[in-house]
């Protein structure tokens, strides 16, 4: 009897390899070391922020440059060994006028691009697939809604790193089961939390949504690439916050019928944990 439990493992290695779908998958969704900018953007989403924040940078940078320019005029031509004698007026309405309505224009005019970005997020599609995701202190539930079966996803030790085709450099990044999506389709996941404020992420999708215990909230994506995709826990939770991240794997349409057909057959409705407990 006692030989039970390795077996157990070593099946539930083995069925769990196959439904890992990971074979010739790229790794795209991650920090690079001097990294400067947005991660890879693959969803329409993020392109649209990468879009946003390219535009919002060029506005910063002449509204700075401006001040700069007024600033520096003031400090050489209004010092007091250039200019001795300071005029002594307190209003000018043309400048008052200037300085309260060019504001305005360009807050309106970012406002006109900002919030379509934002309405295409916060407006969920028809979904092709729906996935509830819950944030546990310290790991992730997932449930594919469509399916009736789900798993969770822990954070993967330094030592199990390579056993799962990972290396060291995505120690903190990876999981041991991942969420497995088709490329092309629409994604809807509902996010919430079963104990305290999590925040669920993919920073390649655009993507992040606080998990509030007792609310559903939701996003979507849908991902052009096929890859492997990283995100964190975006909401301090705990002690362990900097544990629970997120791996979403991205692949073609008959690699997801396949994972699905092993995952139905292997998550069928049980939660791991009770796998494991019976196991032990
Ligand atoms: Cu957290």
């Amino acid at each position: 009897m006692r030989r039970l439990p390795i077996f157990t493992a070593i099946a539930a290695a083995l069925t769990s390899a196959s439904a890992f779908a990971q074979e010739g998958l790229e790794i795209i969704g991650k920090p690079i070391t001097g990294g400067k900018g947005f991660q890879e953007p693959v969803t329409e989403l993020m392109r649209d922020i990468v879009w946003l924040d390219t535009m919002l940078l060029v506005i910063i940078t002449v509204i700075t440059l401006f001040v700069c320019a007024l600033m520096a005029v003031c400090i050489l031509r209004y010092n007091r060994k250039a200019n001795p004698t300071p005029a002594s007026f307190t209003h000018n309405s043309p400048v008052e006028v200037a300085w309260t309505v060019i504001p305005i224009v360009i807050l309106v005019f970012i406002g006109a691009f900002s919030l379509p970005v934002l309405f295409k997020q916060q407006e969920i599609p028809e979904g092709d697939i729906h996935i509830k995701a819950t944030g546990y202190q310290w790991y992730w539930g997932y449930e594919y809604t469509d399916e009736e079966f789900g798993f969770e996803s822990f954070l993967l030790d330094r030592e199990a790193l390579e056993e799962y085709g990972y290396s060291q450099d995505e120690y903190l990044l990876a999981t041991d089961t991942a969420v497995v999506v088709p490329i092309n389709k629409v994604v809807v996941m509902t996010v919430t939390g079963a104990d305290v404020i999590h925040a669920w992420t993919i920073p390649a999708f655009g993507v992040k949504q606080d998990a509030v215990p007792g609310r559903l909230a939701q996003l979507w994506f849908k991902a052009e690439k096929e890859g492997i995709y990283f995100g964190q826990c975006s909401e301090l939770c705990g002690k362990d916050h900097a544990y629970m991240p997120i791996t979403v794997k991205v692949v073609s349409e008959e690699a997801y019928a396949e994972w699905l057909a092993g995952a139905r057959e292997e998550y069928a409705g049980i939660p791991r944990e009770r796998t494991m407990a019976l196991a032990e």
